[in-house]
């Protein structure tokens, strides 16, 4: 045989193994909590045999690397972050069909996410918006719990409330699209102007309100309530609420990248991601979303939907592309633009 066949032999022989046998690795963005997806990534890493390149993004990030990578996509899976980004990416062409045989063991609200996006994405846990709070500061400072929506608006509140930013957060844009469905597009602007002046700080990212809460640099967040519990855990004097006028809720959801180039070990990802035990994991890291596979066991820091009185989100609407951005501008214009 001669030399340089000898050499090339074994990778010539690699590069004709069919593209199954060489998915190996797999590219991860990941929207939910570090904790959780590092455990995600080893817990897949060590069962799967398949590396996961990780890394760590918020819903409102995920989404703008996505669409930067579209002609060139490095990315294979997209796991969590709120539903309306992956709704997005859907109608954008950024993500792949893809019809899970798990999908009839899922909630209503998960399967419904992914048939509303042409089986782009998929719902993997669901949690409501409502509002974060740290007892000590309240108590030392005699503010009374919010309550409603409108209860954030008293004088009391000013300078003593945290948001994430919409242009940056999908949590944020989470609560205007609520606020828009719960009163009205003018008057839920109306709305957040008037809070805009009792807000302290808009973070960029949706989860840090309510670490600013419990940390004591805040008394007030406007967060997924479900991020209290862990905070809490952590021995943060920190409680929840949900507004009693009504609030929204996201379906925190999954989609492949269209052109993913480990497509294989992306599917096992997402198959692996959809089960009981995998979607267990999230409560082990103390992040207590509902999950959306029926038979994961829920554990009782989860909200308890049954006592919140939830509007019906049109994912569909509010997912568009057109209708964030439209919203997000008239935040900016109107809004943001405001002296505080
Ligand atoms: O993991 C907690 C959580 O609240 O963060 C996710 C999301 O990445 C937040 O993104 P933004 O920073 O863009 O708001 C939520 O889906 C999830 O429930």
């Amino acid at each position: 045989m001669n030399k340089a066949f000898k050499t090339l032999a074994p990778v010539l022989c690699a590069a004709a193994l069919p593209l199954a046998a060489q998915a190996s690795e797999v590219n991860v963005i990941c929207s939910a909590q570090a904790a959780w997806c590092n455990m995600l990534a080893v817990t897949f890493e060590k069962s799967q045999g398949v590396k996961v390149n990780l890394a760590l993004k918020g819903s409102g990030e995920a989404i703008a690397q996505i669409v930067a990578e579209r002609a060139n996509p490095k990315t294979d899976v997209w796991f969590g972050g709120t539903g309306d980004p992956h709704l997005q990416a859907a109608e954008q062409n950024l993500t792949l069909e893809y019809r899970s045989p798990t999908l009839p063991k899922l909630h209503d609200w998960a399967q419904k996410q992914a048939a509303q996006s042409g089986y782009r994405t998929v719902g993997i846990y669901s949690g409501p918006l409502g509002f974060g709070y740290n007892t000590e500061l309240l108590a030392r400072k005699k503010l009374a719990v919010p309550k409603t929506w409108a209860d954030l608006l008293k004088p009391e509140y000013k300078g003593e409330i945290q948001s994430a930013n919409p242009a940056s957060s999908g949590t944020a844009y989470t609560m205007i699209a609520t606020l828009v469905q719960l009163m009205g597009e003018d008057q839920a602007f109306e709305y957040l102007k008037k809070l805009h002046g009792n807000i302290a700080a808009y973070t960029r990212s949706g989860t840090g309100p309510i670490k600013a809460v419990a940390r004591g640099e805040a008394t007030v967040s406007i967060s997924f309530v479900h991020d209290g519990p862990g905070e809490k855990a952590q021995g943060f004097p920190l409680d929840t609420v949900t507004p009693s006028d009504g609030t929204g809720a996201e379906v925190g959801s999954m989609s492949i990248v269209r052109g993913a180039r480990n497509l294989d070990a992306a599917k096992k990802f997402y198959e692996w991601a959809l089960t009981p035990s995998a979607q267990a994991l999230g409560a082990a890291t103390l992040q207590f979303q509902l999950p959306s596979h029926r038979d994961t066991q829920v554990d009782p820091r989860v909200p308890d939907f049954r006592k919140i009185k939830l509007i019906n989100y049109d994912h569909a609407k509010y997912g568009q592309t057109a209708e964030r951005r439209r919203l997000i501008l008239r935040w900016e214009k109107d809004v943001n633009s405001l002296p505080r």
